[in-house]
This record gives structure tokens, C-alpha cells and sequence, in this order.
């Protein structure tokens, strides 16, 4: 049968660790082959509040605090702390894109996945998993307005 899936919007975040391993390409080009389309890119030097706002439901979790430094960039020597930020647009985006990037834990997430293929766990126990990807379609209109603006976004 013909499932027709809703189009949607979903954020999409290079973590710092991607962007230091050099991974923007392959990232980019495993999103494009979805046959989602990107339709807002942006380069984002992540203040704390952001990484707070970004991150607010997790807050009380232990490790909150290390997931801020990640996010800012902390741990990748970045001089400025840096994440790729991107909307993609499509049929289904949310959980299409939820599939490529694979499980939170890159250990568990399946092999050929954007955090299967390339994410890690630290020796000191820090997940990089190389992406953020909007979880539902109401994180994705939060997490959407939280960093772009509507000019921003192509119609
Ligand atoms: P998600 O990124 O797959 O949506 P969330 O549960 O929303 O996963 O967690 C946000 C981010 O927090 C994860 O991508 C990861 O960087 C970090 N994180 C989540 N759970 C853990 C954990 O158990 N240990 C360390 N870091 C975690
Ligand atoms: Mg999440």
C-alpha cells in the first residue's frame, strides 16, 4: 500500500567532534542521499545559554554537564566553539533522518549509520556521535526556530 508520510522539517547538527574528524562531507552526503532536501545551512558558534536551551529536557541527567562542553566544542580543542546547523525538508524527514543517523549510543547504533560508521565513546566514557537529529515533530519545530530564523529557511 501507498504510505504517504507528512512533509516535515528537522534539525540537523554537525557536532563538534564531526567537524574535527573532518566528517562534514560524508555526513552531508549520506543526508542527500535520503532524497530529503536541505533547505537552511548555517556555521554556529554555540553559547552556553544555546547549548542549555538546545539541551533543556536532559538537565537533570548526569551527564549534562559534560553534554554542554561537548556541544560548545570543549573537548576538540576548537578555538571557537563550532557546529554545522542545517534543516532538512521532506516526506517523513524526522524519522527518515533519525534512521541514518542511527542509536544515541554509537556502540549500539546499527553499522552503515552516520553514528555507526563514525561515532565513538571515549576512553573517559563521552559519547561522539558526530550528530544531532530532532527526535519528534515537536523538538523539531522547537529545535528549528531555536536556531534559525524564518528568513533563513528556504520556503
Ligand atoms: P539523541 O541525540 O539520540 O536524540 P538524547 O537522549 O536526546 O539522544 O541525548 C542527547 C545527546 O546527549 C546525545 O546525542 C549524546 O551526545 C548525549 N547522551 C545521551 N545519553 C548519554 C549517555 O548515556 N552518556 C553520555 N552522553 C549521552
Ligand atoms: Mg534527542
Amino acid at each position: 500500500y501507498n504510505l504517504k508520510m507528512a512533509i516535515e522539517q528537522t534539525l540537523i547538527l554537525i557536532k563538534p567532534d564531526g567537524l574535527f574528524r573532518k566528517l562534514t562531507g560524508l555526513t552531508i552526503d549520506r543526508l542527500d542521499a535520503s532524497g530529503l532536501e536541505m533547505v537552511a545551512a548555517r556555521m554556529v558558534s554555540v553559547s552556553d545559554a544555546l547549548a542549555r536551551e538546545h539541551y533543556k529536557s536532559l538537565s537533570d541527567k548526569p551527564f549534562f554537564a559534560n553534554l554542554i562542553k561537548y556541544i560548545r566544542g570543549d573537548f576538540h580543542g576548537l578555538k571557537d566553539s563550532r557546529v554545522l546547523a542545517m534543516v532538512y525538508r521532506g516526506e517523513g524527514a524526522i524519522a527518515k533522518v533519525r534512521l541514518i543517523a542511527g542509536a544515541t549510543n554509537p556502540e549500539q547504533a546499527t553499522p552503515g549509520t552516520i553514528r555507526g560508521s563514525f561515532g565513538r565513546i571515549t576512553t573517559t566514557g563521552q559519547f561522539e556521535n558526530v550528530i544531532h537529529a530532532s527526535s519528534d515533530p515537536v523538538d523539531a519545530e522547537r529545535e528549528v526556530k531555536l536556531w534559525f530564523k524564518p528568513e533563513e529557511i528556504l520556503k
